[in-house]
């Protein structure tokens, strides 16, 4: 019986080792001190963050071979455990969740990915990517060392890296993938959660290794990583970052490209140059493989969005834009830094290093591998240009940018000198039908009468205590109502002319009513707790019914404890009577009152209103007695798509705070009358030099951070689409319109020496509104000539060799335009604006 068993785990033993190495094709993934190494070679791996559920399957082909043709090697992706597992052991790995067919895409486009299993994601994601059963399930603690969670950890771990293994994806199978990551930056938040944390961080390592996925494993910011995972940096800036350990290389997993939009919030920009200037500075320093957080950021579809309060949008201000276009001129001018870095990958993997210090915050780093150098020159300084001298020659090194030089002599690209044009998108409305006007509306109140007047059988369940949203619904829906009945006697001591109603809230939004009657409704602004406090004028002898419905809007995704961070109405709530003839206050506290639960609302939950079944079976009001600005109401409308393949986006100007839906998918819920504030949005700011952060230089104050919400073209049919709305706030949808999306124009400035390339991005170069070759100022829109100009009319140049086309090049120099003179020691530059058809 031994030898037998022992038999059998031998030839075990040989079956796992030949079907780690069987194909001829299988690709080694090892690492050192200086990179990570494909085949024995070590290798500069630029990777950028796309995650599935954010685009749709239609989308992935595109969105990956523009990543591929903007230099990259790599796409980086997390695991969204929510939409796989929204209900325990009932998974779902269709559509926009297939998970598998995105790593084909990705395999089939030739580019490497890196697989982020967590299961924890954080990013902006509803609940951080957690399942809320998981929350409600007895004895769980999540993210520390707890039976119970550890178990569905690693439960869900082995079924993703099962799922990639049957399907050969993992490199040491001759798949894509080359890294994997476990957890998700817990050296941010593991001090709170003490010796269990420690405890908890072990196992997962453990528990990885157990996975015997042949590539190596990744731990974000966690700079006590144990071995053999790598820990690796995330941030604005790692050029100062070192791993824990001499044998790894210098990995940056999160480079922010821009940041996310927040519902009340500015929009944030970060500037090309600096994203640029933080990537050269990273290879300057070592760096050998960084991914881009996002590279493109796509749109939270339905409630995945986290939070509390995270937009629809998740454009992040990527490379490449919510709907996929390419964001000009981050994408060009990152494109070319990837070329230059990956001409350079000998010596940046294995040269000799020598570092100069030349004076005042500049730094030579030269590479040198057999008779190669190469260069990199940092000037960190935030507002004084450098001039060095190399080899005879005068070079301006701009503060807060990188040049690196090949041959340490010639400058073949800087972060701060931005040559790619600048792509000015515009929005173009519905050519198939004349919007808005043509658009004709039906509607339907949602029914919460039998809520908010107490009909008997309208709840779920009853408690005595008031009970945490989340445990209740699990997130199901965003709705919950908590309803109980009060008994005023004649004789209460309450009675008054001044009576209200005070609700201690922790919910995200609050409607409140009384004998069917609205009291009034309140949101968080700032900070996730409120106090609402509303005179209530229909009280009356004998039973009185009061209704709350508490919403949410995306679920605490980030920090120590995030999980259990409550929401929903946990009291107090009080009735509260002030009386005016002695000032007297008598309170009535109803918090431990008989409270009767309802998850959802009956339209959006029960009867799916937007569902294709509903929207056709069930009786919708006409136009002519459609309210305006009226609280819980349903507008439906059908549209033919805009012609064309350009992005299509619906535009809900005039809206309030809803959930929209496209032949009953949900894009999303929308909210534009929350409105940013007015302070902080300083041009000024947006200066690409010095240290950058999300608050530095934002747009939009004053205004909807979102109105124009994406409707992936999968998503329609060539003839009669519908469009549905819930509207929770009061709207009026008669501005509404669908819009196509795509490049008006371009402006450019290129310095002397470089080629400019313009292009329309699929239409004709229809004329050029300025061109200047010398010293013009002004920016995009508003270029102005300067004293310096080259003889040749710039224009008329640009005109022959532009118009008509979709896309032209043009050298800068004075051979195409003409001597110039009184131009000094400055760089000629050429600006150039063109019109697209
Ligand atoms: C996950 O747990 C279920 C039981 O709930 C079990 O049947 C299944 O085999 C487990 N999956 C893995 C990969 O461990
Ligand atoms: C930049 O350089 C100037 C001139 O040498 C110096 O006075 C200043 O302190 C430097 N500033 C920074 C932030 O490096
Ligand atoms: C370089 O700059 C220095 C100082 O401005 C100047 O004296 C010198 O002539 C310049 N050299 C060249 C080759 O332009
Ligand atoms: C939430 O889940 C529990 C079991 O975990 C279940 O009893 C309850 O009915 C669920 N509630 C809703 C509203 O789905
Ligand atoms: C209101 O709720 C918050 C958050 O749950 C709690 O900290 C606070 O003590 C409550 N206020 C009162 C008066 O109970
Ligand atoms: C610390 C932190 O905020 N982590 C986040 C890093 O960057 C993006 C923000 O967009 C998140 O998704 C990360 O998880």
């Amino acid at each position: 019986m031994k030898n037998h068993n022992m038999m059998f785990s031998l030839l075990l033993g040989i079956i796992t080792i030949l079907s780690v190495t069987h194909s001829t094709f299988a690709t080694e993934v090892s690492q050192d001190g200086r990179a990570i190494l494909i085949n024995g070679e070590r290798k500069i791996i630029l990777s950028g963050s796309i995650h599935y559920p954010r685009s749709t399957p239609e989308m992935w082909p595109d969105l990956i071979k523009k990543s591929k043709d903007g230099g990259l090697d790599a796409i980086e992706t997390y695991v969204f455990w929510n939409s796989h597992e929204p209900v325990r052991r009932q998974y779902d790995f269709t559509g926009r969740n297939n998970l598998i067919r995105f790593l084909k895409t990705v395999q089939d486009a030739g580019l490497y990915a890196i697989l982020r299993i967590g299961p924890y994601a954080c990013a902006e994601w509803n609940y951080g990517g957690f399942p809320v059963w998981l929350h409600n399930m007895p004895g769980i603690e999540l993210r520390t060392n707890n039976k119970v969670f550890m178990d569905e950890m690693q439960n869900f771990t082995t079924l993703i890296v099962d799922m990639v293994k049957n399907e050969n994806l993992f490199a040491s199978q001759g798949g894509p993938i080359i890294l994997a990551q476990i957890e998700n930056e817990y050296g941010n938040v593991m001090a709170p959660y003490g010796d269990a944390g420690k405890e908890y961080l072990n196992w997962c390592a453990k528990m990885a290794v157990a996975q015997n996925i042949g590539v190596p494993w990744l731990m974000c910011q966690q700079s006590d990583a144990p071995q053999p995972m790598i820990n690796t940096c995330n941030g604005w800036y790692c050029h100062d970052f070192t791993p824990n350990n001499p044998n790894v290389p210098k990995i940056w997993t999160e480079n922010w490209t821009g940041w996310f939009k927040a519902w009340g919030g500015k929009r944030p920009y970060r500037t090309s140059e600096d994203v640029a200037y933080a990537v050269a500075r990273f290879f300057q320093t070592g760096g050998t493989l960084q991914n881009y957080y996002m590279y493109h950021g796509g749109t939270n579809f339905g409630r995945t969005t986290g939070g509390p309060y995270i937009s629809t949008s998740y454009d992040y201000d990527a490379p490449l834009d919510e709907y996929g276009n390419l964001n000009q001129p981050k994408y060009g001018h990152l494109k070319q830094l990837h070329d230059v870095l990956h001409s350079m990958e000998k010596e940046l993997t294995y040269g000799d290093i020598l570092k100069t210090d030349l004076g005042n915050s500049v730094t030579m780093t030269s590479y040198k591998y057999q008779d190669i150098s190469s260069c990199f020159i940092n000037n960190d300084n935030t507002s004084v240009d450098a001039t060095i001298t190399l080899d005879g020659q005068n070079l301006t090194i701009p503060a807060w940018s990188v040049s690196i030089l090949h041959d340490c002599k010639h400058e073949l690209y800087n972060t701060a000198k931005v040559n790619t044009q600048t792509s000015l998108k515009a929005r173009i409305s519905n050519e198939a039908e004349q919007e808005p006007t043509s658009l004709s509306w039906s509607w339907r109140p949602e029914l919460i009468g039998s809520y908010v007047k107490g009909d008997v059988g309208v709840g779920e369940f009853t408690s005595d205590v008031l009970l945490e949203q989340k445990s209740v619904t699990n997130d199901t829906s965003d709705y919950l109502w908590y309803m109980t009945n009060v008994n005023l006697d004649e004789n209460d001591p309450i009675w008054s002319d001044d009576m209200s109603l005070q609700v201690n809230s922790s919910t995200h939004v609050l409607h409140a009513y009384v004998n069917g009657k609205e009291v009034g409704s309140q949101y968080a602004q700032g900070h996730y707790h409120f106090f609402f406090d509303q005179k209530v004028n229909n009280f009356k002898k004998g039973n009185n019914i009061i209704s709350l419905l508490s919403a949410t809007v995306g679920l605490q995704n980030y920090g120590p404890f995030f999980d259990k961070t409550q929401v929903g109405l946990m009291g107090p709530i009080k009735i509260v009577g002030k009386k005016s003839n002695n000032n007297e206050v008598v309170t009535k506290d109803l918090s431990s009152q008989t409270w009767t639960y309802a998850t959802g609302l009956q339209g959006l939950d029960n009867h799916k209103l937007y569902s294709e079944e509903s929207v056709n079976a069930l009786k919708w009001k006409d136009e002519r007695n459609m309210p305006i600005n009226r609280k819980m109401t349903w507008y439906k409308t059908t549209f033919e798509p805009p012609l064309g393949t350009e992005p299509v986006i619906v535009d809900l100007s005039g809206m309030g705070k809803g959930e929209a839906f496209v032949n009953g998918i949900s894009i999303g819920r929308f909210w534009q009358t929350y409105l940013a504030g007015n302070d902080g949005c300083d041009l000024k700011a947006c200066d690409y030099r010095g240290q950058y952060d999300n608050n530095k230089c934002v747009f939009n104050c004053g205004k909807s951070v979102q109105t124009e919400y994406h409707v992936p073209r999968s998503f329609l049919r060539d003839d009669v689409n519908t469009l549905v709305l819930f509207e929770e706030f009061g709207g009026n949808p008669t501005q509404v319109s669908f819009k196509t999306v795509r490049t008006g124009g371009a402006c450019a400035n290129a310095y002397e020496g470089k080629t400019i390339e313009l292009s329309c991005e699929g239409r004709y170069i229809s004329g050029i509104n300025f061109a200047s070759f010398g010293n013009p100022t002004g920016s995009c829109g508003s270029f102005e000539k300067g004293l310096c100009e080259g003889a040749n009319d710039a224009k008329t140049i640009l005109t022959k060799a532009c118009v008509g086309k979709e896309s032209c090049s043009v050298d800068v120099s004075e051979k195409v335009f003409g001597a110039a003179s009184n131009c000094g020691d400055e760089s000629k530059r050429l600006a150039v604006e063109i019109v697209c058809q």
